[in-house]
């Protein structure tokens, strides 16, 4: 597929998908989600990619939804939002069910959709001086993106109320400390900080990481009891991986392993 408002690049097994519409802070259009969808579903698809990078483009990681969009200043007829809403979910939905690791390197302000779209991802890591701001309140409306079901569950209701309510920006030392994300860098050396970082995850074993981000999605609606069968069920297949088999060859004979990703 062509793209006109992301950028999809391959290396060393990790694919770099980058929000490119840095003039208006790479707010998502719906061309923009239906591009990032399909680059979800291609990197599902690719054996080659066994881990993806998500970025921005410019001094921002995205404002959210193009508000030119959702309400056209020049009186044209607004776009259903329920519609616009579910555009997002199933972008939401392909990088939660992506059995690979996804880092977002979030480079500056995450806003509105932008920032839930960085807490769907697996390992946040965002500059000294990017921020989040739950911005939807502010126009008179909720967080959407799974912005509901990520935040209380990241920084706990406390925080996730004041956050939705106040819509004030948070700067990612804060988001730190609060557990909201992985870890802060520099602003200098992220993308070559989250490059290092995925594409060491290329390097894992790729089922055993796709199989971990499954258990870990069923952990946040299962009991323990279901939980702990769910884990003995992951771990079987995870045994039958030739991963499994090099990794304790590896350790045995004191050598590095050299993991397929199978
Ligand atoms: C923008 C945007 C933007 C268009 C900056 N759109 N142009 C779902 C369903 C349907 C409807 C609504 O939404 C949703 C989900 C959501 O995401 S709701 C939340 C939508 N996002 C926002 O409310 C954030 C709006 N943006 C801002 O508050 C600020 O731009 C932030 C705080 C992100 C950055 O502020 P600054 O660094 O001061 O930049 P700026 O405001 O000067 O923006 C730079 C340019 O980008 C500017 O254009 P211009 O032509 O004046 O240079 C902005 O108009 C444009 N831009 N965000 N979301």
């Amino acid at each position: 597929m062509d793209y006109r408002h992301i950028r999809r690049e391959t290396d060393q097994g990790v694919a770099r998908l980058t929000l490119a519409r840095p003039e208006v802070l790479n707010s998502f259009n719906r061309g923009m989600v239906a591009e990032l969808r399909e680059a979800f579903t291609a990197v599902a698809a690719d054996d080659e990619v066994r881990a993806v990078l998500l970025t921005g483009e410019g001094r921002a990681f995205c404002a959210g939804q193009d508000l030119a969009e959702a309400v056209p200043p020049d009186g044209t007829p607004r776009p259903d939002i329920g519609d616009i809403v579910e555009g997002y979910n199933g972008l939401i939905l392909a990088i939660r069910t992506l059995e690979k690791p996804v880092v977002c390197a979030v480079n500056g302000v995450a806003a509105g959709a932008g920032a839930n779209i960085a807490l769907a991802c697996d390992i946040v890591l965002a500059a000294d001086d990017a921020s989040f701001i739950q911005a939807f309140a502010k126009i008179g409306l909720l967080p959407d993106n799974g912005g509901t079901f990520f935040l209380p569950r990241l920084v706990g209701m406390a925080r996730a109320t004041s956050l939705a309510m106040l819509a004030d920006r948070l700067p990612a030392q804060r988001a730190l400390e609060w557990g909201m994300i992985y870890d802060v860098v520099p602003s200098g050396v992220l993308l070559d900080t989250a490059t290092d970082l995925a594409r060491q995850l290329a390097t894992q074993p790729t089922r055993g990481l796709g199989l971990i981000k499954r258990a870990l999605n069923a952990s946040w609606e299962n009991d323990l009891a279901r939980q702990l069968a769910l884990e003995a069920e992951l771990q079987r297949e995870a045994g039958r991986t030739a991963d499994y088999l090099e990794g304790v060859r590896a350790f045995q004979q004191k050598r590095k392993p050299g993991f397929v990703g199978r």
